[in-house]
């Protein structure tokens, strides 16, 4: 029998877990934004899996109220690629640092977007390594002197948002982490969106960044939906080239106007899902993750094993403890 259940509530998501991050961090917003997607979404805390990797951006599986992995520096895709493919039914989200994503993972970036999979990605985009004291990220542009650094920054930025259209990503956004409503909707429409979907967010870090701050953000950004007939849209193979190039042109705007909002959404790609299904019928209904490993019918590990060998890594999150009536999802 179905457990009758109540509509999901944004406080559902959220853990006792104290958040460390530095008062005034835009790590706030994307995680309360994250948590309202959610729950406006109506999905059940056990049907998302959140995987981050290290950072400050990579503790927040700790605090919302899911599955969540708080894996290696790095190596959140390779992760949550393996999640997905194993059992397509759950709502998997990365959430990861700029360093962790497009410095030493950025090789799984670009994979994560050759596949389709229905994968979303956020990018914590604070230009900085925060968690290790203020170095330069991969997103920090050249010639631009933030606190921890000596002199200006030497190396050219990698550019998010067009090495994700290159990438083949069917959905690029570019969100704001103080405009939490808008970025609210930027994270139901790609987590809506079937296919590899990422939203780089630009997070101001109080503590280090002193160059691109909240006051910065504040005067430069411009929401693209709201400035004229903006159609990212790709609703047929043949718009795909001039879709492409209209979104690479906005993309490297940056300085007097900063672009937020959807700059490239296709819908006519097969995912990877679709392509495993014609190779394996049953791909859906019988996942590798409700598929017991058997030989000779015999099944090798039961889940209460997998339980056994995992639980020593397994941390006990809870949801927040006072409301009780709020955070019983399921009655
Ligand atoms: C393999 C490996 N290399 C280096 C580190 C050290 N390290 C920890 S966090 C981090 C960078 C974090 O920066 P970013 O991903 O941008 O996240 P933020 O802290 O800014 O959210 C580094 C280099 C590590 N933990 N593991
Ligand atoms: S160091 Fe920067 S990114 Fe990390 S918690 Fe503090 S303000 Fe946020």
């Amino acid at each position: 029998m179905e457990p009758k259940t109540k509509a999901v509530q944004t406080f559902d998501y959220k853990t006792n877990v104290w958040v460390d991050w530095c008062p005034g961090c835009g790590d706030y917003g994307i995680l309360t934004a994250l948590q309202k997607a959610l729950s406006d979404l109506q999905l059940k805390p056990w049907e998302v899996a959140i995987v981050s990797g290290i950072g400050c951006s990579g503790k927040t599986p700790h605090f919302i109220y899911a599955n969540g992995i708080h894996t290696l520096h790095g190596r959140a895709i390779p992760f949550a690629t393996g999640i997905k493919l194993a059992n397509p039914d759950l709502t998997v989200i990365v959430d990861g640092g700029d360093g962790d994503l497009l410095g030493i993972g950025a090789d799984h970036f670009v994979a994560l977007g050759r596949r389709n999979l229905d994968i979303t990605v956020i990018i914590h985009d604070n230009q900085v390594y925060g968690l290790t004291k203020g170095q330069a990220s991969p997103t920090l542009p050249s010639g631009v002197k933030t606190k921890a650094l000596p002199k200006p920054n030497l190396q050219d930025a990698v550019n998010p948002i067009a090495l994700a259209l290159a990438s083949g990503y069917t959905f690029v956004a570019r969100g704001y982490a103080m405009d939490v409503q808008h970025l609210t909707w930027l994270i139901k429409e790609a987590i809506k969106h079937p296919g590899s979907a990422v939203i780089d967010v630009l997070q101001p870090c109080v503590t280090y960044n002193d160059v691109y701050t909240t006051q910065w953000y504040r005067q430069h950004v411009y929401k693209l939906e709201e400035s004229g007939n903006w159609d990212p849209i790709v609703r047929d193979p043949s718009e795909r080239d001039e879709k492409l190039a209209k979104a690479l042109i906005k993309a490297r705007e940056w300085g007097e106007r900063v672009p937020i909002g959807i700059f490239y959404k296709d819908e006519t790609r097969p995912t990877l899902e679709d392509k495993i299904k014609t190779r394996i019928p049953s791909y859906r209904s019988r996942p590798p993750a409700r598929t017991a490993i058997d030989v000779d019918g015999k099944p090798i590990i039961t889940s209460k094993d997998l339980r056994t060998i995992f639980s020593r890594y397994l941390v006990g999150v809870k949801p927040r403890p006072n409301n009780k009536q709020n955070r019983e999802v399921n009655t």
